[in-house]
């Protein structure tokens, strides 16, 4: 039998096989919390493709679907509770009403019943079943396995505008993810618009790798992405990577960054030297650092973390810390120590990538670690301070949660640096416990999947790299472990492409799995 298209696979779900099934009908009241009610309307849209939500239609009895808050449960957890006559779903909070209501719109399917007595999908007006679609009876238990499911967007690499993150937090969201990590600067532009620093934007946002358009977000179109990803229930993780990969910061204040240090990589790809001044416009990292030794750096870090702590209402704020190849590892060390203690003091928690482990970072700091599945050169030592700190980790291990890397030899877009292409199967088949030894499920506070956009310019390209991997590393941050299997998954993943479809996503038709 196909199995029901459930990505992430809930906690339970215990289906009624032999029972009736629930049949929508176009236009039906939804009671209860209106946030959750209005997230049913839309999906059910998405998927009949009305452009816009039936209006509910007159002569309807009382409402046969309700999203009920109840007390009881962890947070963001649901039941949902499906039969002939009725849909109830209840949650401890709008989070979990919400994710309900997406673990709905998956089960939602043509009604295949033949009786013409009943004249499926044709009707009356007021009672035409919508689209013809039913629900499966049974009832389905479900709360996330982490507290933290985030998905990162690079912003600098390649511009994205605010159309496009909405869609991506829309695509996020709807398979649980919680967190949009927005990787804000690089060497290749500065994509935030501050009031402090306004040289940031005016001179340091024109361009994107390989000369393509650059832009930037001014702060109400922050404000704007905030706010639409608190709708969707996701919070927004602002990052400011610093010391290194800082090039376009000098742009704008060239008092404030060293001359660039051409590393091996840099001088190994030929071509694309950086040039203190010029806008880089290629995809070399670790040759620049802003000058570590200078009081300036430490105002303009103040500055910058200060407006955005104000923008933003979220816990984290992420200061980058990465790829600091030219870096002296005691000035790495003092600079972090800095930064992370800037953050700390504006009341938010700071998130670092991981090679700030060795220096002696805020505890509060969350190590971002992104080594590989099987850590190499001490990335998973440098994972395991910010566990002694008494602080926790998000696992992003590079050559498995990295939605930027090709899925085989032959993909036109992405990269192949994190040990070769990433197949859906490898995305899937980790597990976040068995990463880095000595870090157990309490250190872990959730699982993020990362997109750089150095080969990606739209939302067709994000999309084409991002699914169907994006779904496999939902799975791995709310599902159980003891549930998760690779040949569950692929059957799963594979009846969504008619959802997909319907949502206009370009994804990628993997061979791996059989699409519906
Ligand atoms: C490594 S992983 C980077 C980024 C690149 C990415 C490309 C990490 C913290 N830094 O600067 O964009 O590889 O896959």
């Amino acid at each position: 039998m196909t199995p029901l298209p459930l990505v992430p696979l809930p906690a339970s779900v215990a289906l009624h096989a032999a029972a009736a099934p629930f049949r929508l009908v176009a236009g039906e009241p939804v009671a209860g919390e209106a946030d959750a009610a209005a997230t049913w309307t839309r999906i059910v849209a998405e998927v009949t493709g009305s452009s816009a939500p039936e209006p509910a239609s007159a002569g309807h009895p009382a409402p046969r679907i309700a999203f009920r808050l109840a007390h009881g449960g962890p947070p963001e957890s649901s039941r949902i509770v499906v039969d002939a006559a009725s849909v109830d779903v209840s949650a401890p909070d709008a989070a979990g009403l919400f994710y309900a209501a997406h673990t709905l719109g998956q089960l939602l399917r043509p009604d295949t019943d033949e009786d013409p007595e009943r004249g499926a999908g044709t009707g009356t007006d007021t009672e035409r079943d919508a689209g013809g679609l039913t629900l499966p009876p049974g009832v389905i238990e479900d709360a996330p396995r982490f507290g933290y499911r985030g998905v990162m967007l690079d912003v600098a690499r390649h511009f994205a505008p605010v159309e496009t993150v909405r869609a991506y937090i829309d695509r996020a969201a709807a398979l649980k993810f919680n967190a949009l990590h927005l990787h804000l600067t690089d060497d290749q532009g500065w994509r935030l618009q501050l009031r402090s620093r306004p040289l940031l934007t005016e001179r340091a946002s024109g361009t994107a790798v390989g000369g393509d358009a650059g832009g930037f977000y001014s702060t109400a179109d922050f404000r704007d992405i905030v706010a639409y990803a608190a709708s969707r229930h996701m919070t927004v993780v602002p990052e400011i990577d610093v010391p290194g990969h800082t090039h376009a910061v000098g742009l704008a204040y060239p008092e404030l960054v060293e001359a660039p240090v051409l590393t091996d990589e840099i001088r190994a790809q030929g071509g694309v030297m950086p040039e203190s001044g010029v806008p880089y416009e290629g995809i070399g990292v670790g040759f620049s650092s802003l000058r570590i030794g200078d009081e300036a750096v430490y105002d303009f870090l103040a500055d910058v973390f200060g407006e955005i702590a104000g923008l933003t209402p979220g816990p984290y704020l992420h200061v980058g810390g990465d790829e600091c190849h030219g870096t002296d590892p005691e000035d790495f060390a003092v600079f972090m120590a800095r930064a992370t203690r800037i953050v700390a003091d504006l009341g938010r928690t700071p998130i670092a990538w991981h090679e700030a482990g060795s220096a002696t970072i805020d505890d509060s700091t969350v190590g971002q670690y992104w080594g590989f599945t099987e850590p190499i050169d001490g990335a998973d030592a440098a994972a395991r301070a910010f566990v002694a700190n008494g602080a926790q980790v998000i696992l992003s291990p590079a050559d498995a949660a990295y939605l930027d890397m090709k899925y085989d030899e032959g993909t036109a877009l992405g990269l192949t640096w994190a040990d070769g292409p990433t197949s859906v199967e490898r995305a899937y088949s980790w597990e976040p416990v068995d990463v880095v030894d000595g870090i157990g499920e309490a250190d872990i506070l959730g699982v993020e999947a990362p997109l750089w956009t150095e080969t990606v310019r739209s939302l067709d390209d994000i999309d084409t790299l991002a699914f169907p991997r994006i779904a496999a590393i939902a799975e791995i941050a709310w599902s159980p472990a003891a549930g998760r299997d690779w040949d569950s998954f692929r059957a799963r993943v594979a009846g969504l492409g008619p959802l997909w479809d319907a949502r206009g996503i370009a994804f990628f038709r993997s061979p791996e799995i059989a699409w519906a």
